[in-house]
This record gives C-alpha cells, sequence and structure tokens, in this order.
C-alpha cells in the first residue's frame, strides 16, 4: 500500500519534519515536510538516513550474551531475569552504589527510553549515575538552578527577532543549534542580516558558521571567561548597565567588583582579542536594540564552564535582554517540565549535595561527572563500582580519558548495554539488550520543545512495526524494573515479558492535557494526543512570550544574579590568569580543540555508508605556519601527544585555524577491536578522547573540559 508518512527526525536537536513516501512497504522517497509548521521543509543528510539505519545489517536485533566462545542470542526473558538476579546479588554483597549507570545523548531524542529508563535507574537506588550531560550543558543546566531555580528554565537565543546574536563556542551550521533547537539555522541567520541586524561568533576556527558572519573573531581556546569579564566590564565602566526589579543593586555592585579586575587591556594578550574589539562589542550589543549572547558546547567543556554560562546570563540580564522579545527568552512548551504544579514536572534540581567517592567532585541533579566513572570502576575499596548499565551511550569515545575507560570496563564483573550496535563500548558487556530503531517507535520531543526557539508541538506515529518478538527501549527498562522487583522481594520471576498498562504515549496525552494548552490548562486549548495525531505536521504554539517573575522558580520570584556557590569558584580564575600570563605557545605545543561535521553525529552514525562518502573527515587541522614550522605537509601523519596518551593522524593544513591551536573531531576511533561495524571500521580514524584528560574538568561544576587540552605534535618519522 502507498502512503505518505509525517514524522520527525530524532537525531538532532532540529527535530526536522520529514516526509517518507512509501511504496509496497519500502520506503520510495523521503524530504523535508515543506508543510511542518517548525522546520518548514528543512533537513540535512543525516535525516534519510533514518533508513539506512533501520536496514543496517550490522544492527542487532534481539538481545546477545557474551560467552566464552563469543556472542550467542539468548531470549528476552532468560536475559532479563539473569540480569536482574545478578544485579540484586552485586548489590546485596556490596551495596547499592556498587551498581552504577550511564545514559547516553540519544535517550534524550526518545521519551520512551527517558520516561521507563529513569524509573529504572531511580529503582536501582544507586549514587552512581553518569550521562552525557557532564561532557556537554552540565553549566547551562546548573546555571538555571542557581540563578532560576530551576535547572531546565534555560534561556534560548531569540534567533527569529533579535537584532545582535553574538555566538561563543556554536557551530550550528554543523550542528543545526543546540539548547536552540532551530531547523533551517541558516535561512534564520540570515534573516538577522536581511533586516539589518548581525552575528558574529568567536570560536578558535573559522567555521562554516562563522564563515557567513558579519564578524568572525579569533579567541585563544579556554579563555572565554576573561573575554565575557572584560565585556561585563566594559558595560559597568561606560554605564551601559540596566537595573531591573527582578535583580538586587548589591549583587550588581558585586559584580562590578570582580569584573574590575578584567578590563579589555588586561585580557587581550590572554584572548588573543583586542581591547578594542571588546569595548566595541560590549558597546554594540548594549546598543542594539535587541541583542541576545550565546554559548555553546566549545564555552560549556571548558575549564571554567560554569562561570562562562553564569557571565552569558549576566550580559543578557544587565543589558535588559533576558526574558525579552529578541534577547533570550524562555519556552512555553505543551509537556511543561519546569511550571510548578504540573504532571509533568522534572526536579528542579540539587548540588554538591554529595560527591563521587574518589575525587569528590559535586553532584549535580542525582548524577556524578562521568569523568570520574572510571576511576570509580578501578580504584579498590568499599564503594567501587562493580557493574554497569548503560543506554543509548558510547563512553569510551565520547568521554575524557576514553583508554582508561576502556581498561576500566573491561575489569568489571558486570555489565548491561541498552543498544542496538556492537560498538567500542558495548563490547564490554555480558548482555546488549537492542530496542527498535526510531521508524519502528512512536515520538514525542520531551526534551526539545523545552529547547526550542518557537513553542511548537509533534507527535509521531511509527512508520514500520517492528519484527516479531522486537522490543522498544521502554518496553525493556519496564520489564527490568518489575523484576528487579521481584527478585528483590524475593518472589518468583515470570516466563513471560511483563507488560504494564502505562505507555510512553499514555503519560504524554495526560501531560498534554493538564499542560498550559490543554482543556484543564491555564491557557485552555484542546491540546491532547488525539488532536496531535490528526496534525502530522505539528502544531505551531507561536513565538517565545515573555514569562517572567511568573516562570521564575526561586523562592521570591527574583533573579539569583551572583549565586552564592558560583563566588567560591571566582579566586580560581584569577590564579588560572596568572598561569596564562606565563605560557607560551612553544615550538610544538598546541591547544587542542574539537569540531563536529554536519555528516557525523557524536559517534553512532559512521556505519551509515551514505554519509560516509567525500573527504576523509578524522583529520588533524592546522594553521599552515605552524605545519611549515614544523614541516608538516598536508595529509601528512602526525603523532599528537597529551597528558593522556598519544594518537597518529593525518594533518590537515588549514587557515580556518588560529595559530597554536589545532583540530580533530570527536566519535571517531572505530579502530578497537571486537566491534561489529563495518563500515565505521573502515573509516576508523582516531579517538580525541584518547587525548583528552579526565583530570582535566571544571572543578565547579564536575564538566569535562575538551578545549584548549595542551599537546604536542610531531611528525611520525622523525
Ligand atoms: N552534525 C552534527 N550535529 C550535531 C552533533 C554532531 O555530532 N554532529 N551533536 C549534537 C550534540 S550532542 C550537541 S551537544 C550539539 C553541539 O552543538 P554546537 O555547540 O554548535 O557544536 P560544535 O559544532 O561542536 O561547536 C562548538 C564550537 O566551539 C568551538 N570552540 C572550541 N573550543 C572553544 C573555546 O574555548 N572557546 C570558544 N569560543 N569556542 C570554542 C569549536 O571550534 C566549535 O566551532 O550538536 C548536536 N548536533
Ligand atoms: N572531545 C569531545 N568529546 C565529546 C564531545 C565533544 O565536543 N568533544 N561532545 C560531547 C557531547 S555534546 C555528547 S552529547 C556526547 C555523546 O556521548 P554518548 O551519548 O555517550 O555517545 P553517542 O556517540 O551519542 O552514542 C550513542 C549510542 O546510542 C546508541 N543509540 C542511538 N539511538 C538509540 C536509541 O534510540 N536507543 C538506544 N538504546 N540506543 C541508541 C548508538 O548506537 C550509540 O551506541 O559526546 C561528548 N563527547
Ligand atoms: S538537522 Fe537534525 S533533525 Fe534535521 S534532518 Fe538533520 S539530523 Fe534530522
Ligand atoms: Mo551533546
Amino acid at each position: 500500500m502507498d502512503q505518505i508518512h509525517y514524522r520527525a527526525c530524532t537525531i538532532c536537536e532540529a527535530m526536522c519534519g520529514l516526509q517518507i513516501e512509501v511504496k509496497d512497504g519500502f520506503i520510495a522517497g523521503f524530504k523535508g515536510d515543506p508543510e511542518d509548521k517548525f522546520s518548514r521543509g528543512h533537513i540535512c543528510p543525516k535525516g534519510p538516513e533514518l533508513k539506512s539505519l533501520y536496514q543496517d545489517p550490522d544492527r542487532i536485533k534481539f538481545p546477545i550474551k557474551r560467552t566464552e566462545s563469543g556472542w550467542e542470542p539468548v531470549s528476552w526473558q532468560e536475559a532479563f531475569s539473569d540480569i536482574a538476579t545478578q544485579i540484586i546479588k552485586i548489590q546485596e554483597q556490596y551495596g547499592n552504589d556498587s551498581v552504577a549507570v550511564y545514559n547516553g545523548n540519544p535517550n534524550v531524542h526518545n521519551y520512551g527510553s527517558m520516561l521507563f529508563g529513569q524509573r529504572f535507574a531511580s529503582r536501582l537506588k544507586t549514587k552512581n549515575n553518569f550521562s552525557a550531560t557532564s561532557v556537554d550543558q552540565l553549566p547551562h543546566q546548573l546555571l538555571s538552578y542557581l540563578m532560576f531555580g530551576h535547572q531546565l528554565l534555560i534561556p534560548i537565543p531569540d534567533i527569529d527577532h533579535t537584532d545582535f546574536f553574538l555566538i561563543l563556542g556554536g557551530n550550528p551550521f554543523a550542528s543545526n543549534g543546540s539548547l536552540m533547537s532551530v531547523p533551517d539555522v541558516k535561512k534564520r541567520l540570515k534573516a538577522i542580516q536581511e533586516r539589518g541586524g548581525k552575528y558574529i561568533v568567536v570560536d578558535p576556527r573559522k567555521t562554516e558558521t562563522a564563515s557567513h558572519a558579519d564578524e568572525h573573531i579569533f579567541i585563544r581556546p579556554g579563555t572565554d571567561a576573561y573575554f565575557l569579564f572584560a565585556i561585563v566590564n566594559v558595560l559597568f565602566e561606560r554605564k551601559m548597565v540596566q537595573k531591573n526589579d527582578l535583580i538586587s543593586e548589591a549583587d550588581l555592585d558585586e559584580i562590578r567588583n570582580w569584573a574590575s579586575e578584567y578590563s579589555p587591556k588586561k585580557v587581550e594578550k590572554i584572548t588573543g582579542i583586542s581591547s578594542e574589539n571588546i569595548e566595541r562589542i560590549a558597546e554594540e550589543f548594549a546598543n542594539a536594540k535587541t541583542a541576545v549572547c550565546y554559548g555553546r558546547v566549545g564555552v560549556s567543556t571548558q575549564e571554567f564552564g560554569a562561570i562562562c554560562q553564569w557571565l552569558i546570563n549576566v550580559i543578557n540580564i544587565i543589558t535588559g535582554n533576558l526574558d525579552k522579545r529578541g534577547g533570550a527568552m524562555f519556552t512555553l512548551p505543551a509537556v511543561d517540565l519546569v511550571g510548578p504544579g504540573s504532571a509533568m514536572r522534572s526536579s528542579p534540581g540539587s548540588f554538591n549535595a554529595y560527591q563521587s567517592r574518589v575525587r569528590k567532585l559535586p553532584e549535580f541533579s542525582e548524577e556524578l561527572p562521568v569523568a570520574a566513572l572510571a576511576e570509580e570502576i578501578l580504584t579498590p575499596g568499599e564503594g567501587k563500582i562493580r557493574a554497569l548499565f548503560t543506554s543509548a551511550g558510547n563512553p569510551v569515545l565520547s568521554t575524557p580519558n576514553g583508554t582508561k575507560l576502556d581498561l576500566a570496563l573491561s575489569g568489571l564483573d558486570f555489565m548491561v548495554c541498552v543498544d542496538f550496535y556492537l560498538n567500542e563500548t558495548t563490547k564490554h558487556a555480558n548482555y546488549i539488550l537492542p530496542p527498535t530503531s526510531a521508524l519502528e517507535h512512536d515520538h514525542y520531543d520531551l526534551i526539545f520543545n523545552v529547547f526550542a526557539v518557537r513553542n511548537t508541538t509533534r507527535y509521531s506515529q511509527p512508520l514500520f512495526d517492528p519484527e516479531p518478538g522486537m522490543l522498544h527501549d521502554w518496553e525493556i527498562f519496564s520489564d527490568l524494573t518489575k523484576r528487579l522487583e521481584l527478585v528483590r522481594a524475593g518472589k518468583p520471576l515470570p516466563k513471560e515479558i511483563i507488560r504494564t498498562k502505562l505507555t510512553p504515549a499514555s503519560i504524554i496525552d495526560h501531560a498534554l492535557k493538564t499542560g498550559p494548552y490543554g482543556p484543564k490548562g491555564k491557557l485552555g486549548g484542546e491540546m491532547s494526543l488525539d488532536l496531535l495525531k490528526n496534525s502530522p505536521h505539528g502544531v505551531d504554539l507561536g513565538p517565545l512570550q515573555s514569562c517572567f517573575p511568573e516562570r521564575l522558580c526561586t523562592e521570591d520570584q527574583k533573579i539569583r544574579l551572583v549565586p552564592l556557590k558560583l563566588k567560591e569558584d571566582f579566586p580560581r580564575l584569577s590564579l588560572k590568569f596568572k598561569e596564562w600570563e606565563s605560557f607560551t605557545e612553544g615550538h610544538s605545543n598546541f591547544l587542542l580543540i574539537g569540531r563536529r561535521h554536519l555528516r557525523s553525529n557524536n559517534s553512532w552514525m559512521h556505519n551509515l555508508p551514505k554519509l560516509m562518502t567525500g573527504k576523509p573527515r578524522c583529520t588533524l587541522m592546522i594553521h599552515p605556519e605552524d605545519a611549515s614550522r614544523l614541516g608538516i605537509a598536508d595529509d601528512e601523519k602526525v603523532i599528537v601527544e597529551s597528558s593522556a596518551g598519544s594518537v597518529l593522524i593525518s594533518a590537515e593544513v588549514t587557515k580556518e585555524l588560529m595559530k597554536g591551536v589545532v583540530s580533530i573531531p570527536h566519535g571517531f576511533g572505530h579502530n578497537r577491536t571486537g566491534t561489529n561495524q563495518k563500515v565505521a571500521t573502515e573509516f576508523s580514524g582516531v579517538s580525541i578522547n584518547d587525548l583528552t584528560d579526565d583530570q582535566s574538568i571544571d572543578v565547579f561544576s564536575g564538566n569535562a573540559a575538551f578545549s584548549g587540552i595542551k599537546v604536542s605534535i610531531k611528525k611520525q618519522n622523525l
């Protein structure tokens, strides 16, 4: 039967609407849905590859178990029962914390996995919860918690209305936007220029986004906090700070004091940005009708990631651009995870309520920094991690010091992975429990509607029925949760798979009806799952609206402009400044940064042949002057060495990079043995996270610091 199927793409945060033509049960055409209310026909090369993922011969569909003679099929029931039994046995012997959990990025693109995976993890009652948050956006969530009272009350650039957009450490042309869900970002950035506004990119690399910007400014990696402080300094010096009922004058005075330490003149040598440029940008920002400052992965994942996100919020607030059209705004999604009284309200957050065992790194929202995972497995003593669950993650390639984690995982007593690939992480598992792929299950964007540049909502139905006997992520977690409870209670385990009445869709239906746009919601609309089922192109709920103080979650509904705890971190910033002053990029010393490519998605889409065509992607980018000083030619193999390890990689000589800086994309390194991703192995590349160090973190937040890793470079044949 022929049909046209509409659904949202689940790969990145842009949530593009897809239009899929099906003939006789096969996909005959794949394009962006021109009628989609949010993405307006936009699509990138990865979207159509959901089909290749569905058809990938290396995709695992049924559970497998590692035995002495290799991987063997096993029934779901047998796997589930054995897992529940082993886990409880380990916890009874060594305590609840001896079992750890790691949740990877695709969980947030999979509402079933999120809803039921979290329930499962909470039943394990372990403090050793880790996720990709602490190699990514942890500082954003932490600062939203500390300043606005809720970790998901995240300021989103109002890209469609702003006149001045200052972007630090984000490359939306490649990433399609992050903590700014924005399909067709190119068009929307161009529209800023067409309406007479401008956008500036501050980045150690002249990226695709920077090349189209009105201005690109190189910055030395890891020094953004000084640049941002200097902007604040100018705003105060030139009396361009706006007061506001939601902030206290005492806080403003305090910020002025702290900022006085970082004049543009003082930071220019360290940041590589001239004082004239800093002063001009501050002036332009303050004088623009509307303006927004936004910093993403490049600034979140550095030694002062939290201070950077704080300063970004401060700049938006004190120039009067927070919660204002054209500035940094907040969403009001159909499923509200923030508002008090919402059926789906998530935890506002918590910070430093407990610490990791070995390095005493702080908890955030009941999670510990993943940079501590390897040492928590490897360090003997009470509380050592002995078993690990991973779900939709590949931490061997995605977290700092992957080599160390690789070694640690090989020594675990027990490991279970919910994933459909046998990759660098899952190869260590005792059981791999594979879920269905995106086209085989329904979908609702629980998270990315919270970060979108417009309020929109959409529900996607499954396109294909899974093969008989396959399970969705949520079904896997649902059964495991129940079995865990039964074993704990000493009850017998059933032979069949345990089904629950509750489904992800039923949970969302309730949340939609009681949410802001539902019949019981404050706007009194018609929102429900049925409405969305009949709206295949999504429902537009309008542009972002001002919502403070009502939506502020602090007790007194004021902004905590200077969060108490953060102040403890300022002396560290001063100390580091002194270190920078004596730092010279020596003959072969460089600062390493990462990069993303439109056709890659973290570590997991390298097995899809169509995405791997074109020039080799996993190269070391280096500036021509640096290359010639070291006698390195384009394409030549070089050895890159850091405190954590070394890799051999081809050089790509390019003026895109700032002098003294080199770049390697993350997510590669598919050359390890024991995996089964044939295409990925062919294009293996090396892992940048064999160079990044688990000791290099933002010690305040615990987030990994990937930007500006010190490395040395030499020719292979020296
Ligand atoms: N195609 C594609 N899209 C993706 C992904 C992907 O892997 N591929 N991943 C998705 C995920 S999980 C995320 S979190 C988002 C991330 O989305 P973005 O944050 O937009 O991602 P990047 O392209 O890594 O951009 C980071 C930029 O920071 C710069 N940078 C590095 N160090 C510094 C520094 O010290 N200071 C400054 N100012 N800049 C620095 C880098 O040069 C780079 O241009 O993308 C998502 N979308
Ligand atoms: N050096 C450096 N390292 C980085 C970054 C960087 O910029 N530089 N970026 C960091 C960022 S922002 C992120 S988010 C992390 C990502 O880190 P991770 O989430 O650990 O890694 P991914 O590569 O996204 O791996 C996703 C895994 O999920 C599986 N998968 C995909 N879809 C599903 C699904 O629906 N269900 C299940 N169960 N499994 C699924 C894939 O097969 C794959 O094994 O990497 C981080 N690492
Ligand atoms: S931009 Fe992101 S959501 Fe849109 S098609 Fe590409 S991968 Fe999918
Ligand atoms: Mo991410």
